[in-house]
Parts: C-alpha cells; structure tokens; sequence
C-alpha cells in the first residue's frame, strides 16, 4: 500500500499544475477510485495539500519539507537499496534502531531515517548534533559478502557515495578527510560511523551511520561546532531537496558497495583519492594510544592510511583523528 501511495505522489508531482483525475489514477495503479480517495487522504494527514478541481481531478499543491518514505521513494531509483524505509519524526538516534532491525533479519538496503535525533552520536561515544528538519540523519543496512576485517573499507566507500550524490544534486565538490568526513571549505559536512554485526569469519550486517548538514543556517549551529560546521545551503546558497539527495546517496551507495563486492577497492580507491583532501598534508594523528604528525603520504590497497615520519619511517594508521 506504501508503493501504491508513493506512485499517486510520483504521478502528481509529475502532473505538475494538470489535474489527473480519480478514475485515471485508479486505471494506472488498478485499484478502486475509493482506494484512491483514501490515499489522498492520507497524503493529507501526511502534511501535502491538493487542489481537487471538479470532474478534472487532483493537483498537487503543497508538499512537506520532509524526508518521509513516500517523498524518498518518488525519488529514488535504485534496485534493492531504499525499498524498505523507517521513518522518524524523532529518535534517540538512528543506529540503534537500524542495528536492532539487522538482527531481526531485514534486508540489505534498509535504511532507518528521522527529521532530528535527540542523541546523535559519533565515533567513540561524540556527540553528533542532529537538528529537526535540518539535515539528513540516516542509517542504512549493508549486508556485503566480505570478512569482518573489511569493514572500514566501507566507510571509504559511503565517502565516495555521498560525495557523488552531493556533486549531482547540488553542484559542488565535497572533500573526503580521511577516514569519516566530508569538509567543505574546510569546514564539516557531513560524518560516518560505519558500524559492525559480525562473526568471527564474516559479516552479518554493517550499519552505516550518515549525518548531513543540508538546509541550517549559520546560526542553527550550536556554540561547540559553529566554527568546525557548514551546511550545504551555507555553501550553496540553495534550500536543498533532501528527499531527493537521500535517493541520490542511496543510488551511489548501492553502486558503489555492490562494485566493491564486484571489484575490490582498488578501482574505488582511485575516486577517493581524486576527493581527498588528505594525501600529500602535513597532518597530526591522534589514535587510541599515541598523537604524533607526519605527512600522508597514501592509502593502501586495504584503505590504511600511510603516514611518513620526519625520521623518514612510514606508519600504517588503521584507526585515528587527523587534524590538517
Ligand atoms: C562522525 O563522528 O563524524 C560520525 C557521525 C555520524 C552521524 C550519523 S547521523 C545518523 C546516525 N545516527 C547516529 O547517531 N549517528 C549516525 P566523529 O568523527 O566522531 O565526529 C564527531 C565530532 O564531529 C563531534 O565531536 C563534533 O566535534 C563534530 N560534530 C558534531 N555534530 C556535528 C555536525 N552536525 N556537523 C559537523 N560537525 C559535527
């Protein structure tokens, strides 16, 4: 019933300002024009408004500015990834939520996604600030065919992903810092946090975690990040569809994970060195165990970081934060 109202939606966007009638709706999705009726009234409750004009039928009129399923789905155009969407108003935060519908078994291409999360979070227990209709905060089931140990590779991958979706759809360039963000003139964008349901031998499910600043302004941002944050409006100077980027990182992240499986990294690697703002940097790199700068000099075939000491000694950094 959600793709029968999702379809009423897609032929009425399409339809622009030309009604479409009842009876032309009910031919084309064979259902009953009562049926009809009653989707449109559940679009109604759903917050879009139509112009019903007298034996001429439906127009489109107002949509919400939500990222709901029917609105990703009108737009989305991917084979498997986006077909089963759980929609939030609000939520503590996304992964959990994704996490639990893994172990119930949903399929690969899953996505759990809310307007604001009241406990966003980041690596190592950060706080990832998530305002209500601000961004994209999403989390979206991956179920690949490859061993636990690959796993950060993905995060690479999501990178090139969202990238991708961002030139399409709002006509600029992201830079990937390696491993988890998009900056923009420096300043963050967008964070992953890719995390993992494995056995010891292979992966039942990755739960990447995806938080876009799309539609803020300046001073949305709270005080502890308004210097290191941007949104895409900021940089764009557009509100942004983000209904319609959601299907776009969708379409990518389906692309590129599947080609991955397909391909390995390497082809991959490339785009994301072409992203990167990491490569040939000074940096210093905080880990776990120790802080020290260097230059980065690469990343392996495996997505491991190569940092180049000033003794000349080449460091492997699988997991760290990287200031510039
Ligand atoms: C990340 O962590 O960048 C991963 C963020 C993943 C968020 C998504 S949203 C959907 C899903 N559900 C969740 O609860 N999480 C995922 P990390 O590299 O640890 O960076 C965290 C740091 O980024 C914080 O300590 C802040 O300094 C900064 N930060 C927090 N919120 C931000 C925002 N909205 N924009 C830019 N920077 C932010």
């Amino acid at each position: 019933s959600g793709t029968i109202k999702h379809e009423i939606l897609k032929k009425l966007q399409h339809a622009g300002t030309e009604p479409t009638s009842g009876q032309a709706l009910a031919d084309q999705l064979s259902v009953s024009r009562t049926a009809i009726w009653k989707y449109i009234k559940q679009l109604e409750a759903d917050g879009y408004s139509f112009e019903t004009i007298h034996k001429k039928g439906y127009i489109l009129k107002n949509e919400p500015n939500l990222i709901d399923a029917a609105r990703i789905k009108a737009a989305l155009d991917t084979p498997t990834f986006g077909q089963a969407i759980h929609y939030f108003d609000t939520l503590p935060s996304t992964q959990p939520v994704a996490h639990q519908l893994a172990q119930e078994g949903a399929a690969a291409g899953t996505v759990v996604i809310c307007e604001e999360q009241t406990a966003g979070r980041g690596r190592m227990q950060r706080q990832w600030v998530s305002q209500k209709g601000k961004g994209i905060w999403m989390s979206v089931i991956l179920r690949p065919d490859v061993p636990p140990y690959e796993a950060p590779q993905f995060t690479l991958v999501a990178a090139v992903a969202i990238v991708k979706a961002i030139e399409d759809v709002v006509g600029i360039s992201p830079k990937i810092k390696w491993p988890n963000d998009l900056l923009i003139d420096s300043l963050k964008i967008t964070g992953i946090l890719t995390e993992l349901q494995a056995d010891p031998d292979y992966v039942n499910a990755l739960i990447m975690g995806l938080g876009i600043n799309v539609n803020h302004m300046a001073d949305d941002f709270p005080d502890d990040i308004k210097d290191i944050a941007t949104s895409l409006k900021i940089q764009s100077g557009k509100e942004i569809d983000r209904a319609h980027l959601v299907a776009r990182i969708l379409y990518y992240l389906e692309f590129y994970s599947d080609k991955y499986v397909a391909e390995g990294f390497i082809p991959i690697k490339k785009e994301w060195e072409n992203y990167s703002c990491t490569i040939g940097q000074k940096i210093k790199v905080t880990t776990v165990k120790e802080v020290f700068h260097g230059v980065a000099v690469g990343i392996t075939n495996d997505g491991v970081l190569k940092v180049q000491l000033p003794d000349g000694e080449t460091k492997s950094v699988y997991s760290a934060d990287i200031e510039l």
